[in-house]
């Protein structure tokens, strides 16, 4: 068996910090029944992170379904700053204690996975940038995963199981395996070429063998028009200077009227490799840097008992609303019931956290992920890094 929770155990609280358990039964025993609000906020972020984007939370839905619990949330990839409340449950605490490790753990990960495929996204632009980093990670929650790297601005992503949840087709080149196989990166681009459907982009994988520059020139000989990309993957011990070496390989294919082939990186990239290589780069598959992004510290705090304000030191009380300006984005945080006046540019400050369940029921549509990537993109356009 996997080392891993089923649906159920998760849904039943078994997956639970066990002095949450220890609670639910001391206040059983002793018969105290508080109703809370309780607030998600992120104190800090990982260094250098001026935001973050929220996702995980069409999971928190699944996982609050039918508990008596109300939640209001900002909504899958709105951008958040520190201190910013991101979700408030509200229900009869010991009714829901034990959920407090899951719900944090679905939106630490998913949210610090989506914002570092923004972050690589922002600066590669309009260039391709590819989720390989499943292979780095426990494959029960690549399909998580892939789907917070695609929210953040991902065009694309590896896995099937992936690519099925979130309706998109999977996205892949060759591994060095085929070429080590066939004995030859020609003979494995053209079998590439001759066996996979038509609609399949052929990206050849070039750093198996022989030096980028010849291999790069002899495929695009062998496939012609066909030859959509070559992909390099080129080991540290080759690297050397990356971008000199993609200069090369640039100039050699367009002295040859290869200009149409496009270069696919790979390997070790992030968003500082992403501003390095740029100049030659037509796309990339970025795969740790995304799948083990930091997690966002999220921590979730009473701030509320029985409607009265009450929160531990290090926590402001009451529960809160984030205004941001419908002109000119200006963001307030207060508390939930003091809607700021008129914004100073003249526009209306609209609440961002807004209500998702009533009673374990979901009061709103979630949107699919294709439109919360199409918002991201347009914000990630308005922010710096
Ligand atoms: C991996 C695969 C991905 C790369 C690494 C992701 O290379 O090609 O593109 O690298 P990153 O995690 O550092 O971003 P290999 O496992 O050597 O290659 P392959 O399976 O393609 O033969």
């Amino acid at each position: 068996m996997f080392h891993i929770a089923s649906e159920k155990e998760i849904k039943e609280g078994k997956v639970t910090d066990v002095y949450f358990k220890r609670t639910e039964e001391i206040l059983k025993k002793k018969k105290i029944k508080k109703r809370v609000a309780m607030e998600v906020v992120a104190h800090k972020f990982p260094s250098n992170y001026p935001w973050v984007i929220l996702a995980g939370i069409e999971e928190v839905v699944e996982l609050f379904k039918n508990k008596p619990v109300n939640i209001d949330s900002m909504s899958e990839g709105t951008f958040f700053y520190p201190e910013e409340p991101v979700l408030t449950i509200s229900g009869e605490y010991s009714s829901f204690a034990v959920y407090e490790t899951p719900l944090l753990g679905l939106i630490c990960q998913a949210s610090g996975v989506a914002t570092k495929a923004a972050r690589c996204k922002k600066v590669a632009g309009e260039r391709s940038v590819v989720s390989f980093g499943a292979r780095r990670m426990h494959p029960a929650i690549s399909p998580m995963i892939e789907r917070a790297a695609f929210l953040g601005g991902c065009d694309g992503v590896a896995v099937i199981k992936s690519a099925e949840l979130i309706g998109e087709k999977a996205v892949g080149t060759m591994p060095h395996a085929l070429i080590l196989i066939m004995g030859d990166t020609i003979k494995a681009t053209k079998a590439f070429d001759k066996v996979i459907p038509k609609e399949i982009k052929r990206v050849s994988l070039i750093d198996t063998l022989g030096d980028e520059k010849f291999e790069a020139l002899k495929v695009a000989k062998a496939l012609g028009k066909n030859l959509f990309a070559v992909r390099l993957d080129t080991p540290a011990s080759r690297r050397g200077d990356f971008l000199r070496l993609l200069e090369e390989v640039r100039w050699e294919l367009d002295q040859r009227e290869f200009k149409s082939v496009k270069l696919f990186l790979s390997g070790g990239i992030d968003e500082e490799e992403i501003l390095k290589l740029n100049p030659c780069a037509d796309a990339y598959g970025v795969g740790t840097a995304i799948s083990n992004a930091r997690v966002i510290d999220f921590s979730l705090d009473i701030v509320e008992i029985e409607r009265k304000p009450f929160a531990k030191r290090g926590k402001l009380s009451g529960r809160k609303q984030v205004w941001q300006c419908n002109k000119c984005g200006r963001r307030e945080v207060t508390l939930a019931n003091k809607r700021p006046i008129k914004c100073s540019c003249g526009g209306r400050f609209e609440g961002l956290i807004r209500p998702l369940m009533r009673k374990g029921r979901l009061v709103t549509k979630l949107p699919k992920v294709q439109e919360i990537r199409k918002a991201v993109l347009k914000e990630l356009k308005k922010v710096e890094l």
